[in-house]
């Protein structure tokens, strides 16, 4: 592979874990973990934060240079990481991978020129978009809302922003279609009339779901949670709440959930929570792997790093099903110090082999059968007359209750063993 100087200096990718054409619980594991590179952070990211400028110095981002030659450059040096990783799907936001303009026609332009070229070097790799997304929380326009925006104008302007994004996204062959929600919330209630805001962004929900289909692509549309941070408060805070939203508009076989780790951890849920209570509700679309970190209440995205929590998704995910469209995507990205280009290499190479060496684990989890047996068994009684006929609601209040008077009802408490689980869990990993 020719390099550019950009990663000259970054060594070929050796895994200790991760092969892809590995059999593990009957598929590959390349198939399991549809690993995706972010476009935004990995390429965009300048090390800025809100106290210091930028620390890295990306060529691309030269002041005063034409943004779309950067923006080839950027896509060129992006297709050689995936290259590099042997990662098999990108994501990406329509204003990642080219310049906005001065009117949306021009923006869409501009987007379809880069498409051409993302195109070609697509066909040369082999690597394919596992969700695109318009970028609808950057720009000022977008400062109260896009689609929860009190002006309706700015609600058109997403919409034909999110239709041409959903239509690249369906020629360039993506597997999925996504929406994030940053500025889909509120700073204060004093001036926010939240009711009409939720009726908004079920709407554009709706729209976006009508022109899937009218357009025919067959991949999901996922909606990312998290409750808050860029807004005070945000629509779309978890799983449980994205479900209310979605059941309100009749959209819950519609849409799919992508979970990020970090924003399940800002939402005061674990992140195998969030993925469970996805699968329990039949919404599970899609993860954005990255760590928060306990002891701070922002999104830190730095990249997953950490074995029992990784397998225990990881566990959740596979006994769920795995992915069908969705999969493992990087929404992660380097810290402000490490500047050079082999730090980007070397931390999704580490993280992409921290998931699989999880993914071993979820493997011996699920082969041992312990602690499902366990679970299984606490839930048994369920699956006798009584329990079933309690749940399909042939028995009513007085019945239960004539019942326990009969037999002298009193029911004798089990442990849930929690600690001999503990310990169960870290003899895998
Ligand atoms: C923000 C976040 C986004 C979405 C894409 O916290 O996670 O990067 O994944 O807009
Ligand atoms: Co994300």
């Amino acid at each position: 592979m020719k390099r550019s100087s950009f990663f000259a200096r970054a060594k070929p990718v050796a895994y200790r874990y991760y092969q892809p054409d590995r059999r593990v619980l009957g598929r590959r594991m390349a198939d399991h973990l549809r690993f995706a590179v972010c476009y935004w952070h990995t390429f965009g990211g300048t090390g800025a934060d809100p106290f210091g400028s930028d620390t890295f110095q990306r060529p691309w981002h030269a002041a005063g240079g034409d943004a779309m030659r950067q923006a080839e450059h950027k896509a060129e040096v992006a297709f050689e990481l995936f290259e590099l990783l042997r990662a098999p799907f990108f994501t990406f936001h329509d204003r990642d991978l080219a310049p906005e303009g001065a009117t949306l026609r021009e923006s869409n332009l501009n987007l379809r020129r880069m498409g051409d070229s993302i195109e070609k070097r697509m066909r040369r790799t082999g690597v394919k978009p596992l969700w695109g997304m318009a970028n609808l929380t950057s720009h000022p326009r977008y400062m109260s809302g896009a689609a929860t925006n009190p002006d309706p104008e700015v609600f058109a302007y997403a919409a034909a922003q999110a239709k041409n994004a959903l239509e690249f996204t369906h020629d360039l062959g993506g597997a999925n279609y996504a929406l994030w929600g940053g500025r889909e919330g509120y700073e204060t209630l004093l001036n926010t009339d939240l009711k009409r805001e939720l009726d908004q962004l079920g709407r554009f929900l709706s729209l976006v779901v009508e022109h899937k289909h009218k357009i025919g692509f067959r991949g999901a549309i996922l909606i990312e949670p998290k409750p808050a941070e860029p807004s005070k408060h945000q629509y779309d805070r978890d799983v449980a709440t994205i479900y209310a939203l979605l059941e309100r508009n009749g959209l819950e076989r519609e849409v799919g959930i992508n979970i990020e780790q970090n924003h399940a951890l800002l939402a005061g849920h674990s992140f195998e929570h969030e993925i469970a209570l996805a699968q329990a509700l039949g919404v599970f679309g899609s993860i954005d792997i990255n760590r928060g970190d306990d002891n701070l209440g922002w999104d830190t995205v730095q990249f997953a790093n950490n074995l029992p929590q990784v397998a225990l998704a990881m566990y959740h995910i596979v006994r769920g099903g795995g992915f069908t469209t969705g999969g493992l995507n990087f929404d992660a990205k380097v810290r402000r110090q490490s500047i050079d280009p082999e730090d980007l290499v070397v931390a999704h190479a580490a993280s992409m082999d921290l998931c699989a060496r999880a993914l071993l684990v979820a493997e011996k989890m699920i082969d041992d059968a312990e602690l499902a047996s366990h679970v299984e068994a606490r839930y048994a009684g369920w699956n006798g007359k009584f329990g079933r006929d309690v749940l399909t609601g042939r028995k009513t209040l007085a019945q239960l209750a004539a019942h326990v008077d009969k037999n002298n009802l009193e029911p004798q408490p089990r442990s849930g063993r929690q600690e001999r689980l503990e310990a169960l869990v870290n003899r895998y990993t």
